[in-house]
Parts: structure tokens; sequence; C-alpha cells
């Protein structure tokens, strides 16, 4: 199996180039991205192709260079960065999807898996439990680029009968590679100001409610996906959830182990977007389908969070450097 993995060098992308190569190895698992890789073991475990998705030329070639069976591709530019820069975002995002399954209908690719996000629901979207089958009419171009991903890939499986899997991540919280310009960041950067000992300025009211996911979770849940037999499966992309909190319940928890840890709440422009995306979800159709089960609540994923950058800390390198 020959895999390639866009974004690689992001947030998610950073973990799933490495698991991946633990399972298919590590010359099989080709990581592509925009900037070099920041972590020694993304640059070392395996090959690496600078690539921007929205040059079709350049994707063709390391397609067929490398024999691309099966692509998880996670380039994207997230929420906030694409209401900065709505034509990048629509250029990465969809243009960039486009490429790839033109490229997909046009050569041996088998299968491939796009992470939609909670950001394709709106304000008319019901907020509590966001169904699977309900309005998507978002109000951020990240969103509007997300469910037109979502219907091309609809659209390619039905009518190219390629085999396309997705998942509605919520937001992200990882303790390798940061996540960048998204809404949801607050609840990654947080760690970092409590483990130094700072106060945090946060960029949502303290009783911002969105769902989250720890990034074993979301790791685990891509592979279960692209595992599970076709036949199961009864959407093509998944409402997933795993727990809900407000800011303020997580600096409440961090608290529990770093006493004193201050926040302050100065919202910014991020508020309308996070405003507009669900407070819970309902993934019932994964869990029921495919087997999905989080294994991660709040708790502990701030005991493991904290644990992991207070580590880092220790040893000097908090930040990844690249
Ligand atoms: C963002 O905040 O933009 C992302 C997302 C929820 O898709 N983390």
């Amino acid at each position: 199996m020959r895999i390639l993995v866009t974004g690689a060098t992001g947030q998610i992308g950073s973990e799933l180039t490495l698991v991946l190569r633990e399972r298919y190895g590590g010359d099989a698992v080709i990581a592509a991205g925009h900037r070099k890789p920041a972590s020694a073991a993304l640059a070392s475990s395996g090959p690496f192709v600078s690539l921007d998705v929205a040059n079709r030329d350049a994707l063709a070639r390391v397609i067929q260079e490398h024999g691309i069976e099966t692509v998880y591709h996670l380039a994207a530019v997230l929420s906030a960065t694409g209401e900065q820069h709505p034509q990048r975002a629509w250029d990465v995002n969809v243009n960039g999807l486009y490429n790839l399954l033109e490229l997909a209908r046009e050569s041996g690719i088998r299968q491939i898996f796009y992470p939609s996000s909670i950001a394709v629901f709106g304000p008319r979207t019901p907020r509590d439990r966001t169904p699977q089958d309900t309005v998507l009419s978002p109000t951020t171009m990240y969103g509007v680029t997300k469910v037109t991903g979502e219907l091309l890939c609809d659209y390619y499986a039905h009518r190219f009968g390629l085999d396309i899997r997705g998942l509605r991540y919520p937001g992200i919280i990882s303790s390798e590679t940061p996540p960048g310009g998204g809404t949801t960041d607050y609840a990654v950067e947080m760690f970092y100001l409590a483990v130094e000992g700072k106060p945090y300025t946060c960029f949502v009211r303290e009783d911002t409610m969105l769902p989250m996911m720890f990034m074993p979770d979301c790791l685990q849940a891509a592979l279960d996906l692209m595992e599970a037999p076709e036949a199961k499966l009864r959407y093509r992309t998944y409402n997933l959830s795993a727990m809900s909190f407000t800011a303020g319940e997580l600096a409440a928890e961090i608290r529990k182990h770093v006493p004193g840890f201050r926040v302050e709440y100065v919202p910014d422009f991020r508020q309308a977007i996070a405003d507009s995306w669900p407070r819970s979800i309902d993934d019932s159709a994964a869990r029921a389908d495919w087997g999905w089960k989080p294994r991660y609540g709040l708790s502990e994923m701030v005991a493991e969070m904290l644990a992991a950058l207070s580590r880092r800390r220790a040893a000097g390198c908090l930040y990844p450097t690249g």
C-alpha cells in the first residue's frame, strides 16, 4: 500500500503520518506539506515532499512518482485564517480537493480520507446534539469549503466509484504540533500558558461551549473508518464526538493541576464563528455503523496534556521548531 498524507506537517498530519508509518512501513507513507517537518521523528521516519495541493501538476507528479493508492487529504486552511484569507481558503480547500479527486479518477487511487469539520454547521442548525442529517448553511468560508468538499466527495464516489470516507471533526486537542488558524485553538493554547506558569488571554467568552476531541481518539477514528467494511457505511462523512466543555470548564480542570492558573476572556472576531457552531454533536450513526467509541473525556485529556507538555518544558523543547 502506497499512502500520501497531504498537510502532513499540520496538527493532525504530523501525528497521523507517524501512526501510518508504524503500520505500513516508513517508506510506504509519503508526507507532503508546504513547510518543512518540525519534528525529527517526522523528518527521519520516511519520505517528505514539498507540495501545494492547489498546484495540480505538482500533485499529479507526486501521485505518479510514488505510485500512490491511498490519500489522507489533510491539507486545509482553517476557520480563523479562512476569514482573513477567504480566497486562499477556497483555493486550498476546494481546488486542492478537486485536483485530488480528478487525479484519483484518472489514476490508481483506491481510497481517500477527507476530514470535514463541525464548521459545516451554521446558526440555523440545532446546536445541541447536532444530528447527522441536518441544515448545512455555514457562515464562514472554511465551513462553505467543507460543505462543498463533502458534496464533491459524494459526487465523485457516486459518479466514478471512488471509495472516499470522511469525518466531521470537532476541535482537536494535542500536545505535539500546535494547530494554526482555527477557532478552537484556544483549547490548546491554554495548556501551553498553564505549563509555563503564565496567565492566558482567551479569545472566546468563558461560557463558550464547543465539541472537542483528544488526538489519540482523532487518529483512531480515521484508522477505524478507513478499515471499516464499505457495506456497513450508510454515510460518506460522519458526525464525530468525544466531549464538550466551555472555555471556563477547561480552565477549571487545568486549575486542578496548576492552582492559580489565570485566564482573562477577551473575545475577538472568532467569537462569532464559535457562536455559529454546535455545542455538542450526535455521533450515533458512527457508533452504530463502524463501532466508534472515544476513549478520552475532559479529565483524562487534561491530565495527559499537562503531563506531556510539562515533560517537553523540562526538556527545554516546549514549542516545536521548524
Ligand atoms: C477550526 O477551529 O477551524 C478547526 C475545526 C473545528 O475544524 N479546529
